[in-house]
């Protein structure tokens, strides 16, 4: 990993520099000097392997790995940085006696760019701040990643229109392949050619655009390039190139640098259903009661903004939610989770306790008078707490502990929903640029972070209402890089449509890549109604995505998965079912996630349109499963698990199991976890002893079979074997 940080050496005052999203000050080598001459010298690792050639002028910097030129920077001269200036009119003061009406029309048009505005609103007050420079990949022309836009996984040129965006927004009913930037941001692009994979982590979180140019140029030769330019409007160039040179190396050196996947509670991989609202407390268990009555595993049903006192998060609505302890313990005994929606926007109301609260300890976004900022959202005016302080972040914390969140138990996780942050009538929706937080920072320098910082909180907060003991689930609209440290996201307000589904795969597939493995959109499409057989479809392929939930707008139809008539009832049950027999195996990918950074959905695979949807397993791969599904994941405990085996040309395969009690922190602290790695090779089947013996197998059987499964039969080679894994929890 190389990093360039370009600053300014004396500026007027403090530019801009993320904070908190590395996970710590990276490690550093010293390169030696092996090459040195009038206005250029070359840089070299220990083993030569790596060579930066420094250009003085004009300055470039070429990246080169085994005499094979990578990447070169500013090859373009697109290198620009806009240095901080008093306001014109403290310069103009100085010499106005001497040019008077010369300078007098410059300042009013020097001004007047100065406090440039937007509709309405002031964007700039601070005067211009932009960043940017060209990257060149040579002998690349596929590029990847920076999500979140409805793309496609590769991504395109934009020479012939707009740059993609990366600016945090709401947009209801956005468009597909759009690049303005939707929701969440990360800055990490990947480029990919046979021999190598590539990455530029931008680390900024102002308003960003991307320009994407690939040539080949056939008169010279036939090696593409490909042209990055990344511009910013603040703060400092601080880029870490990656220099893989496979993608999964990319994956570890991001991590390296933003951290990996929280491991999720094992109950959030199940099934979540949510709609905008269910309604009431008889509600909640009328469609609980469904999942039974259908014989459909659920994990976690969903509570939207209506169940709160007038949008006041944190509170009941009292004649829908009378008793809203009651109805969580009996979720409870049913072996399954509530999650609620806590969004970023305070209802200003002095009767608010956390209102008042916040407002008495300054903890709200100010505007530019100093004033506590005021927009308007669900609740009518609201203000907005700035999580980027430290000290808001821990006292937004605490208000997940049981004793203060009224009625709040144990089978109750967060949404953190309207946090790019929306805010209605606003300059598209969002806060206003010179808004100003923490430290004095304007919005413009921490607008895509603000999500991040909202969940990172609640996150934190989950985790210390149980004294540190359980792993907390947090679902964020609003992500940045590094997101993937505090919980799950998901695409936000898709249309029931069948390019929905068909975008939905790719956008996942980009944002697993950018290091956020847990993700995942709605099932069936948040707007509109989905026709059954969109619905259907949409099950059957949410099943295999990382984070499935069914949601509903609040106009849209009631469409819990019986609704559709027997038929489609029984095809949905049946892809919930799949997805609750592969949880071992998701589980495990997971496992992977957090331990060595390897996108759960990294290998995408292919789909193929027959009478029916089969699924691949590759060869020389051992899928661990469940023998059957139970109520929820908390119910299947003690169901057997199945490994399949489908060999390689070799006849071989690799796989791995990881197990733990699903929910706690002991795997980290007390290492109470099984990890085995099976090997199967020359007809036997073998499984490395688990790493950590806290965790007792008591029985461990074998059973060689050589007959195949049907619900499988489109796999080459495939053999199966069973093992029953019976395991006791010493916790
Ligand atoms: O809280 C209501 C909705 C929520 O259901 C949806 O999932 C979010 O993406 N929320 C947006 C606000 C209103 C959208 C029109």
């Amino acid at each position: 990993i190389f990093r360039l940080k370009i600053d300014e050496v004396s500026p007027l005052r403090a530019r801009y520099k993320v904070p908190d999203v590395l996970i710590k000050e990276p490690t550093t080598q010293k390169l030696f000097i092996s090459h040195k001459e009038a206005g250029n010298f070359v840089l070299s690792s220990v083993n030569e392997d790596y060579k930066l050639q420094v250009t003085a002028n004009p300055f470039q910097i070429e990246l080169q790995s085994k005499g094979e030129t990578v990447m070169s920077m500013n090859s373009n001269g697109l290198l620009y940085f806009e240095h901080l200036q008093p306001p014109p009119s403290d310069r103009y003061s100085i010499c106005l006696s001497l040019h008077f009406l010369f300078l007098f029309v410059q300042e009013k048009q020097e001004d007047l760019e100065w406090n440039s505005a937007f509709l309405s609103f002031t964007v700039i007050s601070t005067g211009p701040t932009s960043v940017g420079i060209d990257f060149s990949l040579h002998g690349y022309d596929h590029v990847y990643g920076i999500p979140q836009h409805t793309e496609t996984l590769l991504l395109k040129n934009t020479s012939d229109g707009d740059a993609y965006r990366l600016y945090n927004l709401d947009i209801f009913g956005h468009k597909i392949h759009d690049k303005i930037g939707i929701y969440g941001s990360v800055p990490l692009l990947l480029a990919h050619k046979p021999n190598r994979t590539s990455g530029i982590f931008w680390l900024n979180s102002s308003e960003t655009l991307v320009d994407i140019i690939t040539i080949t140029l056939l008169s010279v030769s036939t090696v593409p390039l490909t042209d990055v330019r990344w511009m910013s409007e603040s703060g400092i160039i601080d880029v870490f190139l990656l220099m893989g040179p496979t993608a999964f190396d990319i994956f570890k050196q991001f991590a390296q640098l933003t951290g990996t996947q929280a491991l999720p509670p094992l109950f959030s991989l199940g099934y979540h259903q949510c709609r905008w609202n269910y309604e009431d407390e008889q509600d909640v268990k009328a469609v609980d009661a469904g999942f039974d009555a259908h014989d459909i595993p659920y994990d976690v049903i969903w509570l939207d903004i209506e169940h709160t006192d007038g949008k006041r998060y944190f509170t009941w609505d009292k004649q829908k939610f009378q008793n809203p302890r009651k109805m969580q313990e009996h979720l409870k005994k049913k072996k399954r989770k509530l999650v609620v929606i806590v969004d970023p926007h305070i209802k200003v109301d002095p009767s608010y306790t956390l209102y008042s609260q916040a407002k008495d300890k300054g903890y709200f976004v100010k505007d530019r008078n100093g004033q506590d900022f005021e927009g308007i959202c669900w609740p009518g005016s609201s203000c907005y707490l700035d999580f980027t302080n430290p000290e808001v972040r821990k006292w937004y914390a605490d208000q997940f502990a049981f004793k203060t969140y009224k009625a709040s138990t144990n089978i109750l996780f967060v949404w953190n929903d309207m946090n790019e942050p929306s805010v209605f009538k606003g300059a598209e929706i969002t806060m206003q640029k010179d808004a100003v937080h923490y430290n004095n920072w304007e919005h413009r320098e921490v607008h895509n972070l603000y999500g991040y910082y909202q969940q990172m909180a609640t996150a934190e907060g989950l985790i210390r209402r149980s004294s540190g003991k359980e792993r907390p689930f947090v679902l964020t609209r609003s992500f940045f890089a590094g997101s993937q440290k505090y919980g799950a996201v998901w695409t936000g307000d898709n249309t029931a449509e069948w390019s929905y589904l068909k975008i939905s795969i790719p956008m996942l597939l980009t944002i697993n890549m950018a290091g956020i493995s847990f993700c995942g959109a709605d099932v069936g499409g948040f707007i509109g109604d989905p026709e059954p057989e969109l619905l259907v479809r949409w099950y059957q392929a949410g099943a295999y995505q990382p984070f499935f939930r069914g949601h509903s707008n609040m106009e849209s139809k009631r469409r819990e998965p019986w609704l559709f008539g027997e038929k489609n009832t029984q095809i949905i049950r049946r892809a919930i079912r799949e997805r609750y027999v592969l949880l071992p195996y998701l589980y495990t990918l997971f496992y992977r996630a957090h331990t060595a950074a390897e996108p759960t959905m990294g290998t995408p695979l292919p789909w193929l349109c027959f009478l029916q949807i089969p699924v691949f397993q590759r060869g020389g791969t051992v899928i661990p499963l469940k023998t059957t599904a139970g109520k929820s994941t908390e119910w299947m405990t003690d169901i057997s698990y199945e490994l399949h085996v489908a060999l390689d040309t070799e006849a071989c395969a690799i796989g791995e199991l990881y197990v733990d009690d699903g929910h706690s922190f002991q795997y980290l602290h007390k290492k109470q976890f099984l990890y085995r790695k099976f090997t199967f090779c020359k007809n036997i089947l073998s499984s490395s002893s688990s790493r950590f013996k806290n965790m007792q197998e008591v029985v461990l059987k074998l059973q060689n079979s050589t007959q195949s499964k049907t619900s499988l039969a489109h796999i080459m080679w495939l053999k199966v074997y069973f093992i029953s894994l019976y395991l006791k929890y010493d916790i």
